[in-house]
């Protein structure tokens, strides 16, 4: 994934100032997890490692709608960042774009949503303590029909081995 974030500048005078702080332990990687509300099977729920405390990562998942209508997800937060946005990447002029889901992500009726690299995504801003491979970072998603869950995330190693 190369996408260009916005916030690299600020990344790097981030670096300047962060100290070597210990990171929150590593927990059990949870990445076969399922969380369910209502009708909703959330699998998969990944980060990656982000080196740098006041930095960005991203929220993969997977959200299975296994009811008769239609669910919106409209909003996350995390006590571990500043805040937790929806976005989707795109091609455009050969260029990797990101934009803002303000209207949140439709869920359909017995469909499956992706949350991958390179497409939709959860983008945490601000992580409190780097993020490192084996821990996992809780975010709260907000669904119009379903209500309110907590998902962890398991934070991956950025390269995995082929
Ligand atoms: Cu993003």
């Amino acid at each position: 994934m190369n996408a260009r974030f916005p916030l690299f500048a600020l990344l790097m005078s981030a670096a300047l100032l962060a100290a070597c702080k210990p990171a929150t332990p590593p927990a059990e990687a949870a990445s076969t997890a399922e969380t369910r509300i209502g009708d909703l099977l959330i699998t998969s729920a990944t980060s990656r490692e982000t080196p740098l405390a006041g930095g960005t990562g991203p929220g993969f998942m997977t959200i299975a709608n296994r009811g008769a209508a239609d669910d919106r997800l409209l909003s996350a937060t995390s006590p571990e960042t500043t805040s937790v946005e929806l976005h989707e990447m795109s091609m455009a002029d050969g260029q990797m774009t990101m934009r803002a889901l303000p209207e949140g992500l439709l869920i359909p009726a017995g469909g499956t949503v992706d949350l991958a690299p390179g497409g939709i995504h959860l983008m945490l801003i601000g992580v409190r303590d780097a993020l490192v491979a084996g821990q996992t970072v809780p975010v709260e998603l907000r669904f119009e029909k379903a209500g309110t869950v907590t998902v962890p995330l398991s934070v991956k190693a950025r390269s995995p081995a082929p």
